[in-house]
């Protein structure tokens, strides 16, 4: 597996002098953040990035995310462009010799949480989503949460609310077929993996609907276009967020199947209703079995990419929710513990 660290660009508080000393991190996962979602990224702006990483001796293979336009998710008749430029920005990409594109089918909202500073027992802060505080929040009003597009003004956000109450489940499946069956082809021909991020939490929100939420729903993304190059991100933490998703299971049958490029690893305590909190990456810490998670794709030979997701904020750090250095370097370190030991507990069992 290869191991990478999420950094935001320039502005991230974390940087990548401070990324590369922590121990076997060599790939750095991020993106351009000044072109306006729906166009071109320029091969320019690109290869900027690049030589950034590469500058600190850190590669740059994985792109998290290049976002897809509403209007796509909608399936207005302005998706036909728009679908064009995300195919023209993946030609760009390849170019740069990008091989992984992680992106999401999420209306309106990214990763949703409803308190980004829970307080744990030992002091630390961490994200967590509950969902009778999710049920009396009206969105329109603008509230700030981590993975929401701080862009819209609250007008627009009520229109654009208004327009997925005509969207159901089937027809943003539909919208997202659409979409696959034309930019997976290009994918293909110039060498890009594309990996859909699963939907975090794994349910809808909001009264909008949510289809990439459990095995079935990956199943089923994956038979849409049924070539490596529609792929998953598989992340332990969002499919986590349903007590009854089985992670270690969809891993050894989506890794063994060569369709997961890039797996977020973290932990959460979850209940049987799907309220959850984000915990340190160990077993110990959470509901999943991490070892049993790590076993499972190195049983399936997965030679991916990997990143430790979120962390808690741990020695006074301060920062981007879920985006600190210490507790995500903590993670790098855990996870690459323990894919040391399973590795040689392997190789000791078959010699
Ligand atoms: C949260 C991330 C998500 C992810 C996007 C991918 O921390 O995992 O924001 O980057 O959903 O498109």
């Amino acid at each position: 597996m290869k191991m990478s660290f999420r950094w935001y660009g320039d502005s991230d508080p974390v940087s990548l002098d401070y990324i590369r000393q922590i121990p076997g991190v060599e790939q750095i996962v991020s993106a351009v953040y000044d072109v306006p979602v729906g166009e071109v990224w320029p091969v320019a702006n690109i290869q900027a990035l690049k030589a950034k990483i590469e500058s600190r001796g850190l590669k740059l293979e994985v792109i998290e995310s290049v976002p897809v336009h509403e209007d796509i998710k909608l399936g207005k008749p302005t998706r036909d462009r728009l679908i064009e430029n995300y195919c023209q920005s993946l030609r760009n990409l390849a170019q740069c010799g990008i091989k992984v594109v992680c992106y999401n089918f999420m209306p309106v909202f990214d990763w949703t949480r409803t308190t980004l500073e829970k307080e744990l027992p030992d002091g630390s802060t961490t994200l967590a989503f509950d969902m009778e505080t999710v049920n009396k929040i009206d969105p329109s009003e603008g509230i700030q949460l981590p993975g929401w597009d701080a862009s819209y003004k609250p007008e627009e956000l009520k229109l654009l609310l208004a327009e997925y109450s005509k969207v159901d489940e089937e027809k943003l499946w539909s919208h997202l077929e659409y979409f696959l069956h034309r930019v997976i082809p290009v994918a293909r021909e110039v060498g890009i993996k594309m990996a859909i991020h699963p939907d975090d939490p794994p349910r809808p929100i909001f009264g909008l609907p949510r289809i990439v939420k459990n095995r079935n729903d990956l199943a089923r993304l994956l038979a849409i276009e049924d070539t490596p190059a529609n792929g998953l991100t598989l992340c332990s933490g969002s499919l986590g967020g349903d007590f009854y998703n089985d992670i270690a299971a969809m891993v050894r049958e989506f890794a063994g199947q060569g369709r997961i490029h890039f797996a977020h690893l973290r932990n959460v305590k979850v209940n049987e209703a799907g309220d959850f909190y984000e915990t340190g990456h160990r077993s110990q810490d959470g509901s999943l079995d991490m070892a049993e998670i790590m076993r499972a794709y190195y049983q399936a030979g997965y030679d991916g990419y990997v990143r430790p997701d979120h962390g808690r904020m741990i020695w006074g750090e301060t920062g981007k929710p879920g985006y600190g250095l210490y507790d995500r370097a903590l993670g790098a370190v855990y996870l690459n513990g323990l894919w040391e030991g399973i590795a040689k507990a392997e190789t000791a069992k078959s010699t």
